[in-house]
């Protein structure tokens, strides 16, 4: 059985695409560098992370983007031997015109260079590219202030958006209307779309039409995949789902989902990917065989043998000479601020703007992709004054964090602080802890749910306790709120602009699974 999500942790509006033997997803990643994260498997069931698309600035620069702003829903094709990537690049959500540019990229291999963007439209966001049996390709979106579907023709000679613009589908009450995908299945054209909005009444809907432009007729059963109806199933906010085909003529569909604390409605994981088996009926409609709530486990495709990939390791010694694809930074690549190879086995960061800044952050981080973790890293940093600081970060987005973070005081001596953000209030201790052993500094943390707590122990001595436990609820798409979900992450700054070095001799995180 296929145990659901299958992309754990940060993971929300998923494509998927079959080329031959090899499937892929394409993932949203807001204002985390590098942008949009691709996926491989062979079985469905074992995913291994591919180096995302979007690496250069000439492809994507989001130096000033908001918090949630960034890439939305990414939607991956495949035609002729190309795939295609369209992608929006929030650059503010504030209604009645919001700022969300859609863009077209491709390249002839999945894990090579990605094309430079061609501009698309900047009418609404999740943009799907639909390459009709006639030859055609159509570019769909949902159009802002979740006024319907929009479908225009795109010309890849012309290399833009040509003829009429249709609003192909107004939408079901269920409302927020948004990831829409369409199909050519046995004569019909199949529209699939996010409704409901995507927190708890997020659900897919599935409409029909003989006409690509419409009427679309929704299917009698719809929504056919939600959990908004029972609130103890363990795939919360089922939604903005994409559907494959499998090399032996079988269906399935990969969705968002959420998994909250048991205590209260909180995802701390943020969105995350899930998959459901699908089947056609007598009547033409596409539904899941387990039933509209999303089922936790699932069977696997038939004739299609186990295929183990690569997963993130929990320690990483920083043995690599280039940054591993599971990571990420905040908004751009921290250029000449992360080294591998200044000193060989460590990662060094030089500190930047503080981590409020929309624009250049020391910050690498690795997503929470469990409830219960233990995370350690050890460092060697030295402040000159309490304006240089570094250590781990346990963060949302810029606005809501907790930080462990050396520094020194105003006679020089080092200490440790700890800083929390809540909604942008940042609170820093009033009792920092003075560290009378010189040489490397380990810091632990450790999560349970909603309880985490740091540790910290210099060079050889015992791991002591980092100041009180503290609520990481806070660090959840509900309460932020937000698109994200939790990471951990190695963290400098420096104000006086001498780019004060932090070396990390390792990052380890143990996700214990739930
Ligand atoms: C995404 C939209 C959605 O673009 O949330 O759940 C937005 N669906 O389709 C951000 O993830």
């Amino acid at each position: 059985m296929i145990q659901n999500p299958i992309l754990r942790g940060f993971c929300p509006d998923p494509s998927i695409i079959r080329v031959n033997n090899d499937y892929y997803i394409a993932t949203s990643t807001f204002e985390w560098w590098p942008g949009v994260r691709l996926w491989h498997s062979r079985d469905l069931k074992h995913w291994e992370q591919l180096p995302s698309p979007l690496r250069r600035q000439s492809q994507l620069n989001m130096i000033g983007n908001p918090v949630n702003g960034g890439i939305w829903a990414p939607c991956l094709s495949y035609c002729d031997g190309r795939f295609y990537l369209v992608y929006t690049d929030v650059k503010t959500q504030k209604r009645p015109y919001y700022n969300t540019h859609n863009y077209l990229v491709w390249s002839d291999n999945i894990t090579g260079e990605w094309s430079d963007p061609v501009y698309l439209n900047s009418t609404g966001f999740d943009p799907s590219l639909f390459h009709a049996k006639n030859g055609k390709k159509y570019i769909i979106n949902m159009r802002n202030g979740f006024k319907g579907i929009l479908l225009q023709e795109y010309d890849p000679e012309k290399q833009k958006l040509v003829g009429p613009v249709f609003n192909i589908f107004p939408g079901t009450d269920l409302g927020y209307t948004e990831g829409p995908h369409l199909y050519e299945h046995n004569g019909w054209y199949y529209l699939i779309t996010a409704e409901g909005g995507t927190s708890y009444n997020h659900c897919v809907t599935v409409a029909r039409s003989k006409n690509l432009t419409g009427p679309y007729e929704v299917d009698p059963a719809n929504p056919i995949l939600t959990s908004m109806d029972t609130p103890d199933a363990y795939l919360q906010r089922a939604g903005h789902a994409d559907l494959v085909e499998t090399q032996n003529g079988e269906w399935y569909m990969v969705h968002l989902c959420g998994r909250p604390l048991q205590e209260m409605r909180a995802c701390i994981l943020g969105r995350e990917t899930a998959i459901q088996k699908m089947e056609w009926t007598e009547d033409g409609w596409i539904r899941p065989v387990d039933g509209r709530v999303p089922a936790r486990s699932v069977a696997e495709p038939a004739g299609i043998p186990d295929y183990p990939l690569p997963t993130e390791p929990e320690r990483d010694d920083f043995s690599s000479v280039e940054l591993p694809v599971w990571y990420s930074t905040l908004r751009a690549y921290p250029e000449g601020c992360l080294s591998l190879t200044e000193r060989p086995g460590w990662l060094r960061l030089r500190g930047q703007d503080s981590i409020t800044s929309l624009h250049h952050v020391s910050l690498v981080a690795r997503r929470q992709t469990a409830s219960s973790c233990t995370v350690e890293t050890g460092m060697e940093f030295h402040a000159d004054v309490p304006e240089q600081v570094a250590g781990l970060a346990y963060i949302y987005n810029n606005e809501n964090f907790y930080m462990l973070l050396q520094t020194t005081n105003e006679a020089g001596k080092p200490m440790l602080t700890f800083l929390k953000s809540d909604r942008n209030v940042i609170t820093e201790t009033d009792s920092p802890i003075a560290l009378v052993t010189p040489g490397m500094l380990r810091i632990r943390l450790e999560v349970n749910g909603k309880d985490a707590q740091f540790f910290y122990a210099c060079g050889k001595e015992d791991w002591k306790p980092a100041f009180e436990p503290f609520d990481c609820s806070i660090l959840s798409d509900e309460h932020c709120p937000g698109f994200t979900g939790a990471q951990f992450a190695l963290y400098c700054h420096d104000m006086t602009g001498s780019r004060k070095n932090a070396d990390f001799d390792y990052f380890s995180v143990q996700q214990r699974t739930h």
